[in-house]
């Protein structure tokens, strides 16, 4: 199939187009190197060294013996998206090309308007790109699981069915997000839900976890191959911060009680869900959601893995807890479904230690790296709009 990648210089875009052309797909993508900027605005660079995307298309070309077809642009640059996929004719477009990040959202007014104009705007330009230029092609559009935030009930993939004053229908399941960038996804589904109703389009809109992990097979040893990974407050995600912070002797920072679940998957995992998606496209007109994790862990077991993986490596590794920053759920019921992706063949790797023991293996290279930027790894950015260094509030040696 013609794959079209948005965002394809990202943590996830990059991994993406290897997975793909290894399983035969041709690859064209766009990026505007925002997440480069934004990681350095943050005051931190990716853990492991990444390239420049000349290095990084050559190592491509090299390893795969394939080419992508790249161009540097946004997808608020309406002009040029609809000539991109005018000349490329995508059969699938997976679109990565959103600011991913909950604090930066919230950090102050102009922030929060650059990640809704950016992320609302540049999907509202590509579901008008697809009418008029491909609309046959399958939209997979990167949604959260944070759409749904937290609610005391089961989540089910997208809808459900209500009985209310003895009619019943299906209906989107209620949304309620928990930041500003959670929200621009929101905004994006019911956008992307409105495309597929009155054009015609075909979506799958997926509700992706938190991913954590430095590579997948199709990298190799190559430096050039490797996708980036964060530890700042606002691109480091939960697990990949804690390990970076592992290798550092850096205390495990978790916010509040520690009892805040979410859905998890390793990089492998996104990439096979992923792909099983793009293979497996839906009709015309329909739009279908998928939820995407691999298993639901709180925060807190999640240190503790990492802290008794590491032990076993020889580190030592202690976890605090923080006054939390976000205003978020320290306890919550949390049960999400996700049958769709697993009907279609998508097989969890079920071995978040071993993925976790890679990851800590690959940092240890980069540690003095890490060790430079130790700064970024105390989260100031608050729900409320003001900057203050969180405190630790209690700290726990050991695993009991
Ligand atoms: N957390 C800590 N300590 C840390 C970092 C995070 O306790 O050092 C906690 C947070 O308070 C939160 C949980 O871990 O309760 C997850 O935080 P996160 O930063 O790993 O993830 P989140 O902000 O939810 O966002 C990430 C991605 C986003 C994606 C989302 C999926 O940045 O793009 O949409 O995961 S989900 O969480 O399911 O909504």
């Amino acid at each position: 199939m013609r794959v079209f990648i948005a965002g394809i210089d990202g943590y996830l875009g990059w991994a993406l187009a290897q997975y793909l052309v290894v399983r035969g797909h041709t690859i064209a993508g766009n990026d505007t190197f925002y997440r480069r900027q934004w990681v350095e605005e943050m005051g931190s660079c990716s853990a492991i060294p990444i390239s420049d995307i000349a290095q990084r298309l050559a190592a491509f070309r090299e390893q795969f013996g394939e080419t992508i077809l790249f161009r540097e642009g946004d997808l608020l640059d309406y002009a040029f998206l609809k000539s991109f996929l005018q000349e490329f004719q995508p059969d699938a477009i997976v679109h990565l090309a959103e600011m991913p990040s909950a604090p930066y959202s919230m950090m102050d007014q102009a922030h929060a308007v650059f990640t809704q104009n950016n992320n609302v705007i540049g999907s509202l330009n590509l579901l008008w790109a697809m009418k008029e230029v491909c609309p046959d092609a399958h939209l997979v559009k990167l949604g959260t699981m944070g759409e749904y935030g937290t609610p005391n009930i089961d989540i089910p993939e997208g809808f459900f069915e209500v009985e209310f004053r003895g009619r019943k229908d299906k209906l989107p399941f209620p949304r309620q997000a928990n930041s500003f960038y959670h929200w621009s996804k929101v905004h994006d589904s019911n956008n992307t839900m409105f495309a597929c109703r009155v054009w015609g389009l075909r979506a799958t809109d997926i509700m992706q976890g938190v991913v954590f992990g430095t590579r997948i097979e199709e990298m190799r040893n190559s430096a050039l191959l490797r996708t980036r990974l964060d530890f700042d407050q606002c691109f480091g995600t939960a697990i990949n911060r804690f390990c970076c912070q592992a290798v550092i002797d850096h205390p495990l920072t978790i916010f509040g009680g520690g009892g805040q679940t979410r859905g998890f998957l390793p990089l492998r995992d996104s990439m096979q869900c992923l792909a099983v998606t793009i293979e497996n496209p839906p009709e015309r007109s329909e739009y279908r959601v998928f939820n995407q994790f691999e298993e639901c862990y709180t925060v807190e077991e999640l240190a503790y893995i990492v802290q008794t993986v590491g032990n076993q490596l020889g580190m030592g590794i202690s976890v605090q807890h923080y006054d939390n920053p976000r205003k978020e759920l320290d306890e919550h019921y949390y049960n999400p479904d996700r049958n769709h992706l697993i009907n279609l063949g998508y097989t969890p790797s079920h071995d978040v230690k071993a993925e976790i023991r890679i990851m800590l293996q690959d940092l240890l290279h980069h540690k003095d790296r890490i060790a430079e930027k130790r700064d970024v790894l105390i989260p100031d950015i608050r729900w409320d709009g003001s900057r203050k260094r969180a405190n630790v509030i209690d700290q726990t040696i050991a695993h009991p």
